[in-house]
């Protein structure tokens, strides 16, 4: 059957519940993603409940590559809606890197200190204005095989010579927003959702999923 004609029977069947996966094994996307799709009717699922479903290895060479394979891959084990997003830092005077390296920047035993020793290490007596940096996200969602949707969001900034804060996870603590004049780890959840890479791309994605099931 045609992926159009199982979504139209779908949005016409009215259902209220229905199951979502968020295909991620990173524990900070996950906090951070629950946010940002409230008042959903879907039951919302994690890799954790699924661990036969086995690791996609990311091979891509951009976020968006990432993303539509993480979620196809997902997909085809998973009976749902599946949602992945591939995500990431890109440093100017770097070249763009860490980019899609982020998460193993410092090698295969890679953890965020790690990663940020290693990024500080790089940059190190670097002025102000050589240290821009964005961050990208690049969310996917799918259904059985088939990508219904990719949006992108993204943010802009600098990387810090020190860490500052305790709060959210990997790059956080080093990159500083300016128009708040804190890092991302100086954040709440909410204060960076509502500013993030990650919060403007999943808001769309929320928008989107709204539009596949009538709400209760
Ligand atoms: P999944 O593939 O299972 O989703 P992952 O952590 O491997 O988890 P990515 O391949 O997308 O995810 O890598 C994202 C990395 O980019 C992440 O581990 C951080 O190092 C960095 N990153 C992305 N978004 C970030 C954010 O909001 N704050 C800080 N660092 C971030």
């Amino acid at each position: 059957m045609q992926l159009s004609w199982i979504l139209a029977i779908w949005r016409s069947s009215g259902l209220t519940d229905t199951r979502l996966l968020l295909a991620t094994t990173n524990k900070g996307k996950v906090r951070e993603i629950k946010k940002l799709l409230p008042g959903l009717s879907f039951k919302i699922e994690s890799l954790d409940n699924y661990p036969a479903f086995g690791r996609f290895q990311e091979k891509g060479e951009t976020f968006e590559d990432n993303s539509r394979g993480k979620a196809r891959f997902y997909s085809l084990k998973y009976p749902g809606i599946v949602l992945a997003e591939d995500s990431g830092l890109e440093v100017q005077v770097l070249g763009g890197k860490p980019g899609v390296f982020s998460a193993r920047f410092s090698g295969r035993q890679a953890t965020d200190k790690k990663n940020i020793k290693k990024l500080l290490k790089l940059m190190k007596n670097l002025p102000d204005s050589r240290r821009q940096a964005k961050f990208i996200c690049v969310a996917a969602v799918a259904y059985q095989g088939k990508i219904l949707k990719v949006y992108k969001g993204q943010l802009l900034g600098r990387i810090l010579p020190e860490p500052r804060g305790q709060n959210g996870f990997g790059y956080d603590p080093v990159f500083f927003y300016p128009p708040l004049k804190k890092t991302l780890a100086e954040l709440t959840t909410e204060e960076k959702n509502a500013i993030s890479h990650r919060g403007r791309a999943l808001r769309k994605v929320g928008a989107y999923l709204k539009t596949l099931l009538v709400e209760k």
